[in-house]
């Protein structure tokens, strides 16, 4: 029988609220669910092939083993934990009596709809004592975390928009359009270009859909926006744009910023920009005029050139006119749990680079692993992550999974990644169990949205927490049964209270504890929500103002914290957990107030020159390694079939450009970067700037070719990427603006894709 249930979104971070009608363990439509309090009803193009995300034939159902010919066997449960765990303790050992930092590397961790599997992912490698993480965040988003430790105080000082109330919406470096990235997003930006007070301004070298529809686009060259927004920035101060009021009430530093931007040379860096000078004037005059202005970035800046210093430019922009921290504007926002940490300048001894939230970069993952050095990392552990596509230097990342001593994916699909596993653990999907993320990003209110499982785990899978519970039990780091079984008897405001001694002496093992005693007492296998425990007590005794008005409370302490854990496990459409008022905006920044002032950025500042940045004659086109289609969500739908658009990951190139090498569209044409060299189908797209090409994010799996072998389902991007272009603070890749040159494809390349093509399509055609 068909029913309507209620969930979420799991195709990107937005994590929109939906109902869907389900028959046997397919999904069979999608609508939105207009009960929740985010997403109020809105869906974007892509959730209606959700079904795609766990239902098809590549599905893991047994634990595999790797045999020395490269081969996967199929291994029980109890033979993979018990290998695995022997393995660990020997590491472990090895680790302590080397007197060396734990040698696990973890990646992952959690994708666009999962986060339940993270926390306890998070105690396996702090039982290993391995500060080593590594994530899509930190090839993203760490720059980001770096500036807001800098200016606000706290690496989790994230800010969010104000994008419904604000009246000037400036946009830089993403496409909402396509790619969403904030709630309702096609639906908000509509609501702007239909009223004539609301403006819009749009930086992206492409003509975006979004850029479309703006006010003002400024087109400019790609990795030239640290130029631009200097050059806006010293004419907002020209101008005496700046809010002297909000300036002297909350921030510091203002003078030296000032300074520095005030020995700009303003027409050069426009000039370098490639924007009209005119066009730049009418978004100063914009931004000048705005009531609430609310800032909006992406890719195109956090993985563009100077990366880092982009983050602090734009974030300058809102605070030096005082949009902050009102209605329309950006603010910070508060977490259920912090999605990631705060780090204290600690790098990596291998390379360098500085964990930042807690993270190294994953452009050095390989390196880590590689290094002819004693504090290497050895073991290998991901989850929830295809890093063999996604990170950059996909040979390199490749030969470093091979190389780790002990290797194990725990994925619901046979990733690229786990192909090359030494183990891979089978996981329940996100509609198999109960599921969360912390990608809750709103101010004044806050919202958390757990979904209940809409089927039962997949045979021969098993839910994250169950795996990491029979892996600690096995690694003998849990109490004694009589011990868990009289925690379980406790009730859950006194819990942690008694389990003190336990925790004490083995704090690593709290989530697992949490969900073998708290998690016993949940209905409906919800007990691997156990472990959110913890952070609702922290969260009702930082700010209990805030709760008690999100939820109508008049408790605190742990009962408080108790009543929002019993609404959260009864709301299927998600609620509030946090009310503010605006002013309570500072209570969330570390710092008392915004220092304004990074030398470190303001020197990078002072020091880009526009004749150093020229393009290598060699490599003269930039490509956007990774564009954002309406047909594509990460790694997350990998059956080909789902795709109703672009069936082959197609380059888009202009005219002029493709022209340039004699091709035409539908060619197989040859993008060459200094490391690699793939083969793709070219596709007109005159809305690119001149010398501008795009491959998409999302293809590049090996997938089951029906008759036994696998394919190769479109460009695999990250043959492309050399991982040490790199942001100098952060690590993170520019792979919007990657070097390349465009050559026609030889016969036999040409005659090779076209096969992989056909069959792709016939699989497309059969609906797999
Ligand atoms: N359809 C779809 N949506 C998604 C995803 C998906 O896979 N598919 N993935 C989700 C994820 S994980 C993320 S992080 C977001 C990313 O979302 P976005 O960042 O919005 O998407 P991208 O297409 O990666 O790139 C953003 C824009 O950067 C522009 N750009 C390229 N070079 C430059 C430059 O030098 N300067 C400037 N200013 N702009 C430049 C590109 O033209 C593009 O419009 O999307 C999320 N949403
Ligand atoms: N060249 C280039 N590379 C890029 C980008 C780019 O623009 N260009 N974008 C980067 C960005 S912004 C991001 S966010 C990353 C994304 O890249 P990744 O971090 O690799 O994440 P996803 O592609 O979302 O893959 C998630 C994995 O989780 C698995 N999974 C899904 N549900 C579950 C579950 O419930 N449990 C478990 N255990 N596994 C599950 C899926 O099968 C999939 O293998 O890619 C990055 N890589
Ligand atoms: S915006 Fe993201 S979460 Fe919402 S429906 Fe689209 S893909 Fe799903
Ligand atoms: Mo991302």
């Amino acid at each position: 029988m068909s029913t309507w249930h209620k969930t979420a979104c799991s195709l990107c971070y937005v994590n929109c609220g939906i109902e869907v009608l389900t028959d046997g363990r397919a999904i069979i439509r999608v609508r939105g669910d207009r009960d929740n309090p985010r997403s109020q009803g809105y869906l974007c193009q892509k959730a209606q092939r959700l079904t795609w995300y766990g239902d098809h034939d590549d599905r893991l159902t047994t634990p595999l083993r790797r045999r020395p010919d490269g081969t996967h066997e199929a291994i029980s449960w109890d033979t993979a934990l018990t290998e695995i765990a022997a393995k660990l303790k020997a590491v472990k050992r090895e680790d302590e009596r080397a007197n060396r930092p734990g040698s696990m590397a973890y990646v992952g961790g959690g994708g666009q709809g999962n986060h339940s599997g993270g926390g306890y992912g998070f105690a396996l490698r702090r039982w290993m004592n391995s500060p080593r993480f590594f994530g899509a965040l930190s090839q993203e988003k760490t720059g980001d975390f770096w500036v807001n430790g800098k200016m606000f105080g706290g690496q989790t000082n994230h800010t969010a928009e104000g994008i419904d109330e604000c009246d000037l919406l400036l946009v830089i470096g993403c496409n909402p359009w396509l790619a969403n990235g904030f709630t309702r997003a096609r639906s908000a930006v509509n609501d702007i270009r239909n009223d004539p007070d609301r403006k819009m301004i749009v930086i992206d070298p492409r003509r975006t859909e979004t850029a479309d529809i703006a006010d003002v686009h400024l087109p400019l060259r790609p990795g030239t926006d640290a130029y631009l927004l200097g050059a806006i920035l010293a004419l907002i101060i020209e101008r005496g744009g700046q809010d002297a009021d909000f300036l002297d009430a909350h921030t510091e530093g203002f003078a030296e910023v000032a300074a520095t931007l005030g020995k700009i040379p303003v027409d050069d860096w426009i000039a370098h920009a490639e924007v009209d000078r005119e066009d730049v004037d009418h978004a100063v005059d914009l931004i000048l005029a705005a009531n609430a202005m609310s800032v909006r970035v992406e890719l195109g800046i956090q993985q563009g050139r100077n990366s880092t210093l982009n983050s602090y430019l734009e974030k300058l922009l809102y605070l030096i006119t005082g949009n902050f921290g009102r209605p329309g504007t950006n603010a910070l926002h508060t977490w259920l749990m912090p999605l990631w940490g705060e780090s204290r300048g600690e790098r990596s001894e291998i390379t360098g680079f500085e964990y930042i939230g807690g993270m190294l970069p994953l452009n050095t993952l390989a390196e880590e692993i590689l290094a002819d050095h004693p504090n290497r990392a050895r073991v290998l552990w991901v989850e929830s992550s295809n890093p063999a596509n996604t990170a950059a230097d996909t040979l390199g990342m490749e030969r470093a999974i091979r190389a780790a001593e002990l290797s194990v994916v725990i994925d619901i699909a046979y990733t690229e990644t786990a192909a090359l596993a030494d183990y891979v653990l089978p996981a329940a999907s996100q509609h198999e169990k109960w599921e969360f993320t912390f990608f809750d990003f709103d101010f004044p209110t806050n919202y958390f949205h757990l979904r209940p499982p809409l089927f039962e785990p997949l045979p021969g899978t098993l839910v994250e927490a169950e795996i990491y519970a029979r892996l600690f039990e096995e690694l003998g780091a849990m109490p004694e049964q009589s011990t868990m079984d009289q925690l379980a008897g406790t009730n859950r405001e006194d819990l942690l209270k008694a389990a003190g001694p336990v925790l004490r002496e083995n704090p690593a093992i709290a989530p697992i504890l949490l969900y073998r005693t708290l998690g016993r007492t949940l209905p409906d296998r919800a007990a691997p929500v156990a472990m959110l425990w913890p952070g609702l007590l922290a969260l009702a005794k930082r700010m209990p103002v805030a709760v008690r008005r999100a939820l109508g409370s008049s408790q605190e302490g742990p009962a408080l914290a108790g009543e929002l854990f019993d609404r959260i496990l009864n709301s299927p459409s998600g609620t509030a957990f946090t009310t503010h008022e605006y002013d309570e905006v500072w209570q969330l920044m570390r710092h008392d107030r915004v220092h304004l002032a990074v030398p470190e950025l303001l020197s990078w500042l002072e020091n880009l020159d526009p004749a150093t940045d020229r393009p290598d004659l060699d490599y003269p086109l930039s490509l956007i390694n990774g564009q954002r289609r309406r047909h594509n969500a990460n790694q997350i739908l990998r059956p080909p079939g789902w795709r109703r658009t672009d069936p082959d990951g197609a380059l888009h190139v202009r005219t002029d450009d493709l022209k340039a090498i004699g091709a035409n569209e539908g060619d197989w044409v040859a993008v060459v970067s200094r490391v690699g060299r793939i083969v793709v189908r070219a596709e007109i797209d005159d809305s690119l700037r001149k010398g501008q090409l795009a491959l998409p994010h999302g293809f590049g799996m090996a997938v089951p070719d029906g008759r036994g072998g696998r394919v190769l389902n479109g460009p695999r991007i990250n043959l492309l990427t050399d991982a040490h272009d790199r942001d100098p603070i952060a690590g993170t890749p520019h792979h919007k603006d990657m070097p390349v040159r465009l050559e026609p494809a030889t016969a036999e390349e040409a005659e090779a894709a076209q096969r992989d093509a056909e069959l792709v399509h016939a699989l497309i055609s059969a609906g797999s």
